[in-house]
């Protein structure tokens, strides 16, 4: 599965993805979505606001468990942030299908639109429009770099803008929502562990700030008589710097335009989206609060997402769970007979004795998730995630190992059996 989409959308020079909603190679990561769900037998459905779900079961009988993640990037991303959950997904169904497993309760994929915001600027606008936590008409007139709204765009690709909105009824088919995650950090790293599961994200932000100038010459205009907007975006961006390491918190200047951006002129407009987070609201709100004095520009807030704590009862059983199927797949060949069989049970091949498996590790995360934005709309889930070498994420060098990537999949495959128990 993962050799038929690492293609689709790579930048061949950078090895980047560039997979904005609605463009080419999400129509066609859409597509190949519909087909693994087809060859599976799962009934696909692509609901009002343009995410995809596809279903062993009906939930029409009774809200399902779910699992998921989305296939949008961010401009030149890496492979692993969202694809790793849709891909782990359809490889946990099968490994369930093929110990004969029959779930007892519907049992979901979901593929989430837009996750990452890069064309129209609002992250999650699939699963904040289906909770209701985006209005339907601020999305319709979200405009991407060309100035085509998202109205437009859907438009294009035959959906009905007029049709965003909030969706209960399929909101309600959602029991329990379970993401896999590559790590967007080294917390594993840290811990030795090749699975781990989220206990909070942070809440986090983004903010256009719009520097006005004059647009002037750049040979003829004497400096004293310039009214440039690169001077005060300059210092702005030094000093959310200075506030982010006195707050304890991140902030991040990524995205800039400069109009009309020619060589040889003052610019009348700087435009630049500050993106501010960190386990403490109240430090996120004041850094962007005193920025705001400070820089003189108009600042306009485009997204804000509220600290979302994970069900905790949800989360340990989870990382119980997770642990279980992790020393499964790795204990060592059992020392009596010495011929590798696995073990009797993931507990003995822990420590010999009958003591527990220890949980996986629970990690905070800096990053948003469509989990999170379910959760706050009363939807319990859980995160899992996939330990990334690096850390690195939202860039080329995004990476997780192969056998770090089966072992996610054995613990979701756990842990969706757990779930689907009763
Ligand atoms: O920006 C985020 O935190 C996520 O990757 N969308
Ligand atoms: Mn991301
Ligand atoms: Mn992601």
């Amino acid at each position: 599965m993962w050799g038929a989409i690492e293609h689709l959308g790579r930048d061949d020079r950078t090895r980047g993805y560039l997979r904005d909603a609605w463009s080419p190679a999400d129509l066609e990561l859409r597509a190949w979505f519909r087909q693994e769900a087809a060859r599976r037998g799962l009934a696909v459905r692509e609901d009002r606001n343009g995410n995809l779900w596809a279903w062993w079961g009906d939930p029409s009988d009774r809200p399902g468990v779910v699992t998921g993640s989305h296939l949008d990037s961010v401009r030149q991303g890496g492979a692993f942030d969202g694809p790793l959950g849709i891909v782990s997904a359809f490889a946990a169904l099968d490994a369930l299908a093929a110990k004969g497993f029959e779930p007892a309760r519907p049992l979901g994929i979901a593929c989430f639109t837009d996750e990452e915001g890069a064309r129209f600027g609002v992250p999650c606008t699939g699963s904040r429009l289906l909770t209701g936590a985006l209005d339907p008409d601020r999305a319709r007139g979200l405009t991407d770099d060309e100035g085509d709204s998202m109205a437009e765009v859907l438009r294009r690709a035959g959906r009905d803008p007029g049709a965003l909105g909030r969706d209960d009824e399929t909101l309600g088919h959602v029991g329990v929502f379970v993401e896999l995650h590559v790590e967007q950090g080294r917390g594993l790293v840290h811990a030795g562990a090749p699975v781990g599961v989220a206990s909070t994200i942070w809440p986090h932000g983004r903010w256009r700030f719009d520097f006005r100038g004059q647009a002037n010459h750049a040979g003829t205009t004497r400096l004293q008589d310039r009214d440039d907007p690169m001077l005060p975006f300059a210092r702005t961006v030094l000093h959310a710097r200075e506030l982010a390491e006195r707050g304890g918190v991140v902030a991040t200047f990524g995205r800039l335009r400069v109009s009309p951006g020619n060589a040889n002129a003052v610019p009348g407009l700087v435009s630049a989206w500050l993106d501010a987070r960190g386990g403490d609201e109240t430090a996120v709100r004041t850094l962007v609060a005193e920025l705001t004095a400070f820089s003189g520009a108009e600042v306009g807030n485009e997204s804000w997402t509220p600290a979302v704590d994970f069900d905790a009862v949800l989360r340990d059983r989870l990382a119980l769970v997770a642990a279980e199927a992790v020393a499964r797949r790795t204990a060592p060949p059992d020392a009596a007979d010495g011929r590798g069989r696995p073990p009797r049970s993931a507990r003995d091949a822990a420590g010999g004795a009958a003591g527990a498996v220890a949980p996986v590790p629970v990690l905070p995360t800096g990053a948003g998730h469509d989990a999170g934005i379910l959760a706050a709309a009363g939807v319990p889930g859980a995160m899992v995630f996939v330990r990334n070498p690096t850390g690195i994420s939202h860039s080329p060098e995004e990476h997780a190992e192969a056998s770090d990537c089966h072992l996610g999949v054995a613990a979701l495959a756990a842990i969706l059996e757990d779930l689907c128990q009763s």
